[in-house]
This record gives structure tokens, sequence and C-alpha cells, in this order.
């Protein structure tokens, strides 16, 4: 359980090897403790969120919480909540949210965020900005001075259409901050990803900081062909950060 794992993190117990995956659980454990019976919940996406989806369905089948509905922000989590069982609708059905719990790609000392490195940020952006609570779980990896600033990407959800016209546009958003546009792709064949909802993803990388956010975040939405980006500005009303030292939660 999740005050067994938190002292495992103890310095006394110096032969335990805390493993990247175990502070994600130790972090999802904890946010899990927000969570109610009667519920509404959004459910995230990725490796930290999925033990936090785990946990719910664990709860729920030892009676320890009940009337939860889950509205999940992919279908790999509504794969994953329907094989344990979680009652599921979606926000046609359920418009607000009580509380989501996701994880993060980068976090910044006002608890913005970057999200979408695993794919699904724009179902997740939806859900949780229709939550009243939003609780981001991450390891310490996660927190940056300043997003955009730690040279991985910064996704971009585009309609398939023309997408190098996108790419192009908004690599010249941020020509002054040495923007880099490239389409995501997997596998040896180097194939386009293609999103939840049918669309590519363009990651932005950025050599030197492109100033305000919110101007970011304006300008991208602005051009035809975005869907969606992964900046989460102002949305995160808690963060819980796991790391070797234990447990830190900041609220907003
Ligand atoms: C999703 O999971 C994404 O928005 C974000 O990219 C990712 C974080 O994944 P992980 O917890 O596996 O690092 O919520």
């Amino acid at each position: 359980n999740a005050d067994m794992d938190a002292a495992l993190l103890l310095p006394s117990s110096p032969s335990v090897i805390i493993t990247q995956d175990n502070l994600k659980k130790i972090a999802a454990y904890k946010a899990v403790e927000y969570v109610e019976s009667g519920m509404v919940l959004g459910l995230g996406t990725g490796s930290t969120a999925k033990h936090a989806v785990d946990r719910i369905g664990e709860l729920l089948r030892q009676g320890e919480l009940k009337d939860i509905v889950g509205i999940p922000t992919s279908k790999k989590t509504h794969e994953q909540a329907l094989s344990l069982g979680i009652p599921l609708s979606d926000l046609d059905s359920h418009p607000v949210v009580d509380l989501a719990i996701d994880g993060a790609d980068e976090v910044d000392p006002f608890l913005n965020l970057v999200k979408g490195r695993g794919g699904s940020l724009l179902r997740e952006k939806m859900v949780e900005s229709a939550c009243k609570k939003f609780i981001v779980i991450v390891d310490e990896s996660k927190l940056v001075n300043y997003i955009g600033g730690s040279g991985l990407a910064m996704p971009v959800e585009v309609i398939q259409f023309c997408w190098k016209f996108t790419a192009e546009r908004l690599r010249r958003l941020f020509e002054e901050a040495g923007c880099v546009a490239k389409l995501r792709t997997f596998g040896e064949k180097d194939e386009p990803f293609v999103t939840d909802n049918g669309n590519f993803i363009v990651d932005l990388y950025f050599e030197r900081s492109f100033g305000d956010l919110k101007a970011a975040s304006d300008a991208i939405l602005q051009l035809a062909g975005v869907v969606e980006h992964g900046m989460f500005l102002d949305m995160a009303t808690t963060v819980i950060v796991a790391g070797e030292l234990g447990l830190t939660v900041k609220n907003k």
C-alpha cells in the first residue's frame, strides 16, 4: 500500500533500490487518497497515471470506494479501466468532473505543465479543463525551471491535411527561439504517429526560451490546422512530486 511504499523511501532503508517506477507509483497512490465515493473522475494516461487507475480499480474491488464514474483521457486508459471494472462515462453525460489525476512531462514552479509526449494531449485537456480539481502526479525528474527549456519535445496535435505547411508555420512562429518542428513518427519505418483522434503530432524543440507562455499558447492555437498543444497553463490545482527523499505536495 501507499504508506508502506512511502516508508521504503526513508533514508533508514538504504538497501532498497528506488526505481523511477516506484516513485511514480508512490505519487499515484498519494493522489488516490483524494478520491471519494460518488465522484466523477478524470482518468489520466501514461505510466504514472496507470498506477492511479490500477489503485482506483483495486479500491473499488475491495469495496473501499463506491459509485465512481471514470472518464478516460485516451483509448488506452479506456481499455485499462474497462479491464478493471471501473464504470465509465464521457463528458457528454458528465460535463462536470470532480477530480482528474494525470501525469505530465514537465512541471514549472507555477504548476504549468507540458503534456502529450505520450500522445494523448487533446482528450486530456478536454477532461482536465472540465474538472473542479486536477492533481498532477510526477517523479522529480519532471520538474523544470521553465517550460520548453528541457530540450525535449513540446507536442502540438495537428490535422493530417498539409501537416508540413502547419509544421512550417509553427516553426516560423518561434524562429527567434531557434525552433525545430518535427513530425512524430514510430517504428523502424518511421511511420507517422496517429493520435486517438486521427491526427498527427508535430513536436517543437527550442534552442532558447520562447518567452511568455500565454502568448505562445494563443499564437499556436490561432493557426488553422492546429488542433491543440501540450502546454497546460494554470490548470493543475495540485502537483504531487515523488523524490528520493519523499513526497512533496504543491498546491496552487
Ligand atoms: C500523459 O502521460 C501525457 O500527457 C504525458 O505525456 C505523459 C506522462 O507520462 P509518464 O507518466 O509515462 O511519464 O498524461
